[in-house]
């Protein structure tokens, strides 16, 4: 039986704190389903939505998070392929519209009228959270749910961005921010991929992490003395990495890739550091012909690959367990670039 009442963390003004609470469990429409949510993993887009970074409002009050998975509870009236029993998750793209020419070709996160989990709609940071059927990823049965929660954003958002870079098995890929939420499931399906990783990032503790994942390099962004130079030289020729995913939380980082990225290379944004500007030399991105670009999550049908390469025992990134009530410290400690990995929250703690 569903209770009409449950556990969240909720957002009441943007800047936080998230406050600990009692409040109704959601009633699925038509073509939505209701999840009871096990494990969350805790995205620094969370953090991003209670501080406020960005040019987009968020609802508010606010549940947050898009990294849930769970078990389907109640199905509306036009869902047909999925049933109670169901193992499912919630990602960020919650909805779209279904219709504009966006939605039509598969892009569906460019729709121009999305839902986003934790950001315009309650997401994950609660027992009980709604998803659009369309959208609701679909888990295999006996799947691990703690594990399987941080491949719901991360693990999709890396393994596109690792699509959209065009890079191929055998070549070098910069991941910048390597040891964060993102970085760690990158280096898991870029190894899956067959591509060789340069991990950046700071720090002992993340250091361990890139190297435990097979990356053939760690680079400092702490201590390096030139970091241009230090990636180049960890490819076997020199002329740098064919691809960079810039996961990172800063704006820095956004403006060096582009110098150590090889001729004909591509740069892909993806972290979403508030304020940040993008910046590169034109005479250098012209003559060296280099690609810079977005990559913003993923479709449906990236949704269930990623999922397919976690299935299949490829991707293994290191996530740590802690109670929802818990949210507040794990923003602490994400807010001073302190996790290496993953934190997964269980809603019924
Ligand atoms: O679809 C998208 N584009 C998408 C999807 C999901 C998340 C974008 N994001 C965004 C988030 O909103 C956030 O801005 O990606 C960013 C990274 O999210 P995350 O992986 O959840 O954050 P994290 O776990 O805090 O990891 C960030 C890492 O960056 C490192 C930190 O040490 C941390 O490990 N880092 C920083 I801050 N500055 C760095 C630098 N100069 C750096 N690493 C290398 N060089
Ligand atoms: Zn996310
Ligand atoms: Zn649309």
């Amino acid at each position: 039986t569903i209770p009409t009442e449950q556990w969240a963390q909720v957002v009441e003004k943007t800047g936080g704190p998230c406050v600990y609470k009692k409040i109704p469990v959601p009633k699925p429409g038509p073509d939505e389903v209701l999840i009871n949510i096990k494990y969350s993993g805790v995205c620094h887009t969370d953090l991003h939505a209670m501080m406020g970074d960005w040019p987009l409002a968020t609802k508010m009050p606010l549940v947050g998070g898009h990294e849930g998975a769970g078990v389907i509870v109640a199905v509306g009236d036009l869902v047909k392929d999925l049933k109670v029993g169901d193992l499912a998750g919630i990602k960020w793209l919650n909805g779209s519209c279904m219709s504009c020419s966006y939605c039509r070709q598969a892009d569906e996160p460019l729709c121009g009228t999305p839902d986003l989990s934790g950001y315009t709609v309650d997401g994950t940071f609660q027992e009980y959270a709604i998803g659009k059927a369309a959208h609701v990823a679909r888990i295999p049965q006996g799947t691990d749910l703690q594990a399987v929660a941080p491949v719901l954003c991360a693990g999709i958002t890396v393994y596109k961005g690792l699509k959209e870079s065009g890079i191929k098995p055998g070549q070098y890929i910069a991941i910048v921010g390597a040891g964060g939420g993102l970085g760690s499931l990158a280096l898991q399906y870029a190894k899956a991929m067959g591509l060789h990783a340069i991990a950046i990032d700071g720090g002992a503790e993340k250091k361990q992490l890139c190297n435990d994942a097979g990356a053939v390099a760690y680079v400092d962004f702490m201590t390096s003395k030139d970091l241009v130079e230090e990636v180049k030289a960890a490819t076997p020729d020199g002329l740098g990495p064919h691809a960079v995913l810039l996961l990172a939380v800063t704006e820095r980082p956004f403006q060096q890739a582009t110098q150590y990225v090889r001729a004909r290379g591509t740069v892909v944004c993806i972290g979403l550091p508030a304020n940040a500007f993008l910046k590169a030399s034109v005479f250098d991105t012209v003559t060296r012909m280099i690609n810079i670009k977005g990559s913003y999550v993923g479709n449906r049908q990236d949704t269930a690959e990623a999922i397919e390469f976690f299935s299949r025992g490829l991707i293994k990134a290191p996530f740590k367990v802690v109670g929802l009530s818990q949210l507040n410290d794990i923003y602490k400690l994400m807010h001073e670039g302190k996790i290496a990995g993953r934190y997964v929250v269980d809603t019924t703690k």
